[in-house]
């Protein structure tokens, strides 16, 4: 069949993508996206409308829950979080009950970021020239954190929107450091390093050019970052922001590819606020090489956004069901998800 018709069969039946990235595939179902809706509805949040919130323990010169008080800061504020998932210098223990039971302790550390003091703001109302430090500080964190003996792998990640259970609107993300390679990134690792040792590139430089001779799923690009929604995107909304330039983490970006993704990610938010006229909820990451001595030639530093929302500000996507039982399915094609959120500025 050639490329037109099966193009056009893809926007019509039932069909499964493979995500190059974990090897997993999701089930695309194209006729199904005006299906009628009865169920949850959730409430549009208002965004916070102070700049400064008394109560807010994110805020500065504000006394956080365990009785800190946070410095008056002006850009990014970096502190250990107060209820963190990992505790540094955990003593290493192992369980292996006949291979039945296996379990083994984890070292590690949790930071929370402050991106602006600004308590009113989110990465789309934020100036590029701010969002360029909350990514330089995110440099700064894999590079300290990442050097350490005990840490093997360094995320940073934000969760925006309460119903992504983020418990503050004031505009930060966490850092969870730790010794073992967290599923996601182990998966991804081993994709990655599979196609570089047969191909001598990266899966993602290959991956982008493709991308780039169809044009059909690009949001935005720039000299050195391009966001699109990936070809197999589970997510409605999904979209990744992929480097140009094959680099393994942020600390190896130059200043103006540093800028670059400050503005990628600016745009690319800036068309989730516009889509349904609301702050628009997503948990976001930066994928990059782990730390654990390895060089890791094949890792390309990449974003996810993953939002939840599917037809306006109050319907979300549940991934339940057949999703949780069988494997992730989504209605509307990445390609009219791309192309809504291209229009969605304009
Ligand atoms: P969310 O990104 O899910 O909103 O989490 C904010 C983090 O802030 C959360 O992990 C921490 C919580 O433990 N936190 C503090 O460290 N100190 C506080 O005073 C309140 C919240
Ligand atoms: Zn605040």
């Amino acid at each position: 069949m050639d490329r037109t018709s099966l193009d056009a069969q893809l926007r019509e039946d039932p069909h499964r993508r493979l995500d190059l990235l974990t090897g997993e595939w999701v089930l695309v179902s194209p006729h199904r996206a005006k299906r009628p809706w009865q169920g949850a509805v959730e409430r549009a949040v208002a965004p916070p409308s102070l700049a400064h919130d008394p109560n807010c323990y994110l805020c500065p010169g504000n006394t956080r829950a365990n009785g800190m008080r946070n410095p008056d800061y002006t850009g990014t504020y970096v502190f250990d979080n107060d209820f963190a998932a990992l505790r540094p210098g955990t003593a290493d223990a192992a369980l292996d009950d006949d291979g039945l039971l296996v379990a083994r302790t984890e070292p590690g550390l949790c930071r929370v970021i402050c991106f602006s003091p600004r308590h009113d703001l989110s990465l789309g109302a934020m100036e590029t020239a701010a969002i360029r430090g909350v990514v330089d500080v995110w440099a700064e964190q894999y590079a300290e954190l990442g050097a350490r003996e005990d840490i093997g792998h360094v995320q940073v990640f934000e969760n925006t929107g309460a119903i992504m259970g983020c418990s503050n609107p004031h505009p930060h993300g966490q850092v969870w450091a730790q010794r073992s390679v967290p599923r996601a990134v182990a998966v991804e690792t081993d994709r990655q390093r599979e196609y570089f040792a047969r191909e001598g590139r990266t899966l993602l430089e290959d991956y982008l050019a493709k991308e780039e001779s169809r044009a059909e799923r690009i949001i935005v690009a720039n000299d050195h970052f391009v966001v699109l929604v990936p070809f197999w995107a589970s997510w409605p909304f999904e979209t990744m922001i992929i480097s140009r330039r094959p680099v393994r983490d942020l600390t190896a970006l130059t200043g103006a590819e540093r800028d670059g993704l400050a503005s990628a990610m600016s745009r690319l938010t800036r068309c989730y606020d516009a889509l349904f006229e609301v702050q628009f909820p997503y948990s976001a990451g930066v994928h990059q090489a782990p730390t654990d001595g390895e060089l890791h030639p094949e890792w390309h530093l990449h974003m996810h956004f993953y939002p939840p929302l599917l037809r306006s500000a109050t319907v979300r996507k549940f991934m339940v069901g057949y999703e949780m039982l069988g494997e992730p399915q989504r209605d509307i094609t990445p390609e009219s998800a791309a192309e809504r959120l291209r229009g969605a500025l304009r």
